[in-house]
């Protein structure tokens, strides 16, 4: 029964898989020209072997950035429930959001000579010297959830995640279109993610090119609160004293903040979701149930169950296919008026 669940799941997912390969412009034959040259992993073991003997299993090296948030905790268990459910170990290191720490844990992954890397990136920059030493090693690389800034895109097989600009398009289009008859001066205060991290500046990206050239939104204000509840409530509860009732849309980079951010709304005397009109990104339970309470109003999803997507990558690799460059997960707004007959279908 499981083993027929686990077969029904990788058939959805090859769906999703070639769907997407073909949005990222190009079909499943399109790989990345500058990809490195994919060896099979059991053609490393042993001559002319086209699949790995039994009593070997793949083993990946997982390097998770954190655990800052709740997608990040889903993230994290969706990953290693679906290592176990396709019999791949899973070397698992957890670097509390310290790119050296991550630097650390691939190096160790290279040491024990792992088939695959995969790397949940904190930041863009500063990957280059590992994942050359990658490279020689012969170990391919997969970059999930953020990217990485490369002057050599064949050191990274292909990433997987989000578009995230499209996420701050689509939380200030909901914006525009909630505010459009409030006047002509909009309050805008913005809880920023972790610093040089893709999903803060792509949303930030996203949401400021399309009200940049409205003259009716006024952003007031704009700190990274490092995507936790705790520097949420502690940096909007200082745009609160700094602006006060000025504030009228807040856009959140993460539940988590904007969770901390309503805590913070509701000590100051303010009603969240009415007298500030909050607009989030992910879609975790708790911030659905706020939602569903009024207190949010409008979710921009982002996806973190990529377990079984990226364990179906590592698998693709180890029988030497080419892959897409770029995969990237399907996802949708939801708003008010959807919260409470959606808040228990959430999964994360
Ligand atoms: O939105 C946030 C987390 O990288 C997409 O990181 C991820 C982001 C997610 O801490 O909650």
């Amino acid at each position: 029964m499981r083993g027929r669940s686990v077969r029904i799941i990788y058939i959805c997912l090859a769906c999703v898989f070639a769907l997407t390969a073909c949005r990222a412009g190009g079909s499943e034959q399109t790989a990345n020209s500058n990809s490195p040259t994919i060896t099979p992993i059991a053609n490393r073991f042993s001559e002319g072997e086209t699949e790995l003997p039994d009593s070997r299993k793949i083993r990946l090296g997982f390097s998770q950035l954190g655990s800052e948030s709740d997608w990040r905790l889903a993230n994290t268990e969706s990953i290693r429930e679906a290592a176990e459910e396709a019999g791949i170990e899973l070397l698992f290191d957890n670097a509390e959001q310290s790119q050296q720490k991550q630097v650390e844990a691939v190096r160790s992954f290279i040491a024990q000579k792992v088939d695959v890397i995969a790397i949940a990136p904190v930041i863009e920059t500063g990957w280059e010297p590992v994942l050359q030493e990658a490279k020689q090693a012969g170990i391919p690389v997969i970059v999930s959830d953020r990217f990485v800034e490369l002057q050599d895109p064949s050191l990274v097989v292909t990433f997987v995640g989000s578009d995230f600009y499209d996420e701050g398009q689509k939380a200030a289009k909901y914006m525009i279109d909630k505010m459009r008859d409030q006047g002509d001066r909009i309050g805008i205060v913005e809880l920023r993610g972790t610093e040089g991290s893709t999903p803060s500046i792509e949303r930030g990206s996203g949401f400021h090119d399309l009200i940049k050239d409205r003259e009716n939104f006024k952003l007031l204000e704009s700190e990274s609160a490092d995507f936790t509840f705790a520097k949420g409530k502690e940096v909007m509860r200082k745009f609160l004293e700094r602006r006060g009732s000025d504030i009228k849309v807040l856009f959140s980079h993460n539940d988590d903040m904007a969770l901390g951010a309503v805590e913070a709304i509701e000590e100051f005397g303010m009603r969240p979701g009415k007298d500030i009109i909050i607009i989030s990104v992910d879609g975790t339970r708790k911030a659905f149930e706020k939602m569903a309470e009024g207190k949010i109003n409008c979710i921009v999803e982002c996806n973190p169950l990529l377990g079984p997507i990226l364990m179906q990558l590592v698998m693709e690799i180890s029988e030497g296919r080419s892959l897409p460059n770029r995969i990237v997960t399907p996802e949708s707004v939801f708003t008010e008026s959807m919260a409470a007959a959606e808040v228990n279908n959430r999964k994360y």
